[in-house]
């Protein structure tokens, strides 16, 4: 394989062009002249993992030359998106791969759009994982990503009538370049089965599990380079494989079709991406899912920690292992499982070396978001992992005990078993228990994390909680996705951001050049043509890419308030019709994202906004002073279009309910400007951009809390004494949006009106109305506008995931990171 990476040290485009052809022969079977795009796509994919992966292996040798730490970031979910494009620019290959395909007659633009996304994660939490692993690439640590390798990522949304359905993504339907399946690494994993008492030659007692029933684990790699460094690592995900052996109870009874049948079910452990963000199902397969993930990843870890050691007494010194939320938190009992059952060892020795091993990310504040799993199913499906988790807690109740002599509700409160009517293992508790470091995704949400979800546990282990505030890769939130705006970045203060984010701070020095400013504007006209095109193709509605575009995409969510968004659209609507001699400054206001197939409630937001959207689009007053998308499917790849259009981040979460957010980051980063509450990581990028150049508006966490729980101001009053609120939720209810149907969004006017509304929508709504007539004002004067722009981006260094990875690799990983 020397010639290929001869190739790609960038000596021609010739070679190179020789290397695409012959993928397209000898692995596709097809003729060069006859090749379509398909075809050329994945033979330049070839070429490249080609390289990747002789540089992993290279990469691999130096973490054991080195005796290096290494680190496994466990995570259920990896929102990838499309590897193509970042994989040429963490190359440093653009230049090469773009003649070599002009030469063959093809365009690079049209090859990325034959790439499906890898979308293994739902939202946030998967998008940071993969920020991450760009990072850790990037910054040379060494580290693995490990999660499973679904056939049916994130489902497909489509809009019918305004309403979602959903497909699945069946994205591996050609298969995917970017996969690597290694054959050797295959494990087995066990489940359900019996334990079984005995002692060894001193007497210990040992546990047995037996009985079980296998399903084998196969690595599948995906290749991540670092930018520009030569370092490749790897995210292994795992792919459930039938094991060999038939199931003898129906074998014997010459059941043969039964005996594979049950074979072939295992394999629905790795089939599908379970679609909530932010609820617990509690379904056996999902419990399945995660341990099959450990499971097999700990065999692995195991594996490379033998090769150079026979004791465990330096594991925690070799190892560190993070976990991204409580998914992949049953590792902790399986550590102790193999330690103890396995290896040998004392339960003392062992739990500690769990507890250095582990650290444990916490990403919500929704208590509905917090695992539980029934203890009658996690003690059928994993009953040795039950029996440790009960004697984990028997010792740290006692310890409880200890802290605090006699006071019942402390035991009930932290104990890793809910004694409710059905008991219940709670995998923070867990997770919070076994590892040394707990941290929150942002400064906001890890203060409420220590007074009020884990008040308990701050108290007694008061080092334990810190907070990581996140963030995002620069190589694909800028660079990769706004290639205009990091040409004109890089014209004036050259490419060092893109492994240096601070470094943006040169750009300060434009922020009041009306030339730089003209150059700016029309980066930023340039993206918004190209939003437009796409809101053409797939909404069928015209938009003016003069106009200021509003911009909501993300999960959709009741406490994430796309319904406070859809409200000021129905007020601004209702403005340009009852006084349309009022001067106010156009907008086009967008809205993308996905709802849980099951949350009716979001579903019925997702339908307001469509039949809003019909009504204002095609009243002929309007014009186009105002039009409404909602842009279906939204995606990774999807996002890297819009996000760089945008004028304004709608950023509106309810106080103390968004952990960070990382949508709002972005959108920074290309140059728009938030309107937002005082939520998540909005407070930190207030404190980076300045009061002066974000819009804040609404309640603080405190305030929200104490509205909650006292309501001293009521929505039915604000309803009542405020005409412009009155006129927008009559609108709703008199079935303004729905041909005079007036049940169609009963449910939700309910809501906005209640007193135990939990996202306060009414409380906010006046604040919010009188911001975004601020915003209105301010793009009117352009050259504030663009300034505040400019400051943005300029000050968004510190919302580089590299900072983020720095933090976790000295604080909790243990690491000394040299940049
Ligand atoms: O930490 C990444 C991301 C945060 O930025 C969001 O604020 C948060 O909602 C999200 N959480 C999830 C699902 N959480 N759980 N469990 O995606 O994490």
């Amino acid at each position: 394989n020397h010639a290929y990476s001869s190739i790609f040290q960038g000596t021609g485009v010739e070679e190179f062009k020789k290397c695409i052809q012959h993928h397209l022969m000898s692995f596709q079977g097809r003729d060069p002249d006859r090749a379509g795009d398909q075809d050329v796509y994945r033979a330049l994919s070839y070429a490249l993992r080609d390289v990747l992966m002789e540089k992993w292996i290279k990469t691999q040798k130096t973490f054991y030359a080195g005796k290096m730490k290494r680190v496994y970031y466990l995570s259920l979910e990896f929102l990838v998106g499309r590897s193509l494009g970042n994989a040429i620019i963490n190359m440093g290959l653009m230049d090469e791969v773009t003649q070599a395909l002009e030469q063959l007659g093809y365009d690079l633009e049209r090859l990325r759009e034959c790439e499906e996304d890898a979308a293994l994660g739902n939202g946030g939490l998967g998008r940071l994982a993969s920020c991450f692993m760009d990072s850790i690439a990037t910054m040379k640590i060494p580290a693995y990503g490990y999660g499973i390798r679904y056939d049916f990522g994130l489902f497909n949304q489509k809009i019918v009538d305004g309403y979602q359905v959903e497909t699945p993504d069946s994205w591996l339907r050609l298969g995917s370049p970017w996969m690597y399946e290694r054959t050797s690494f295959m494990y087995p994993v066990q489940f359900y089965g019996h334990v079984t008492a005995t002692t060894d030659e001193n007497g210990r007692y040992r546990a047995r599990w037996t009985d079980t029933e296998i399903v084998m684990a196969m690595a599948c790699d995906m290749l991540v380079p670092g930018f520009k460094n030569d370092h490749v690592i790897n995210m292994r995900l795992w792919r459930a494989k039938a094991s060999r052996e038939l199931d003898l109870r129906f074998f014997n009874a010459g059941n043969y079709i039964t005996a594979v049948e049950n074979k072939v079910k295992s394999e629905t452990i790795s089939k599908v991406l379970y679609p909530s963000d932010d609820i617990s199902e509690g379904q056996e397969l999902r419990l399945k899912q995660q341990y099959f993930f450990v499971a097999a990843t700990f065999q692995d870890i195991l594996r490379r920690y033998r090769k150079d050691n026979d004791t465990f007494d330096d594991f925690p010194n070799q190892v560190a292992v993070q976990l991204n939320d409580t998914h992949p938190a049953i590792a902790i009992p399986e550590l102790m499982r193999l330690l103890l059952d396995i290896e040998g060892l004392g339960w003392e020795l062992a739990w500690n070396i769990c507890v250095k091993t582990f650290a444990y990310t916490n990403h919500t504040l929704m208590p509905e978001a917090l695992e539980t799993w029934p203890v009658d199913m996690l003690g059928r499906v994993l009953p040795r992992h039950l029996e440790i988790i009960y004697e984990i807690n028997r010792r740290f109740l006692e310890e409880v005990a200890l802290c605090y002599p006699g006071n019942l509700r402390k035991i009930q409160e932290m104990s890793l078993i809910d004694e409710g009517p059905v008991r219940r293992v709670r995998m923070a508790n867990l997770a919070i228990v076994g590892s040394h470091s707990v941290n929150g995704v942002a400064a906001l949400h890890t203060e409420l994390l220590k007074n009020y979800l884990f008040r308990n546990f701050h108290e007694m282990y008061p080092d334990r909680i810190n907070s990581k505030t996140n963030g995002i890769t620069p190589r694909r939130w800028l660079l990769k996705c706004n290639q205009e705006l990091s040409g004109l970045i890089g014209d004036k203060i050259g490419y060092d951001w893109v492994v240096d984010l601070d470094r943006l701070r040169d750009l300060e020095t434009y922020c009041d050049d009306p030339a730089f400013h003209q150059r700016w504007q029309a980066v930023k006209l340039v993206n918004k043509k190209r939003l437009a095109k796409i809101i053409a193709a797939t909404c069928c509605i015209e938009v003016d890419p003069e106009t200021l575009f509003d911009i909501q995409v993300k999960r959709i969510h009741e406490y994430k308030r796309q319904l406070l968004n859809v409200l000021h659209v129905i007020h601004f609507y209702q403005r340009l019709i009852t006084r349309p001699e009022e001067a106010v400054t156009p907008r086009t206001i967008i809205f993308a994202g996905k709802a849980a197939p099951s949350y009716v409630k979001a579903k019925l937001i997702i339908k307001l906004i469509n039949s809003v959207a019909a009504v204002v689009n095609n009243d002929p007053r309007v014009g186009s002073r105002l039009k409404v998308a909602f842009i279906p499917n939204y995606c990774v790849s999807l996002a890297e279009r819009i996000i760089p259009a945008a004028d304004l981040s709608e950023q509106i979460s309810t106080a103390g309910t968004e952990a960070s957010g990382t949508g709002n980051m972005k959108f920074a980063l290309n140059g728009a400007l938030t309107i937002g509450t005082l939520d998540g990581a909005n407070i930190e990028i207030r404190e980076e951009v300045g009061a002066d150049n974000i819009f804040i508006f609404g309640m603080t966490a405190e305030e929200a809390e104490y509205e909650k729980k006292c309501k001293s101001r009521k929505p039915w009053q604000i309803y009542e004494r405020n005409p412009e609120v009155r006129e927008i939720i009559d609108a709703i209810a008199g079935g303004a949006f729905s041909n005079g149907d007036t049940e169609l969004f009963r449910p939700l006017v309910n809501d906005l009106l209640s007193e135990n509304d939990p996202y306060l929508l009414l409380l906010d709504l006046e604040s919010y109305l009188q911001c975004q007539r601020l915003v209105g004002e301010v793009y009117a004067d352009r050259a504030t506008w663009i300034r505040r722009s400019i400051l943005n981006v300029a000050r968004m260094g510190k919302f580089s995931s590299d900072r983020t990875i720095k933090e976790y690799a000295e604080e909790i990983w243990g690491l000394k990171i040299d940049r």
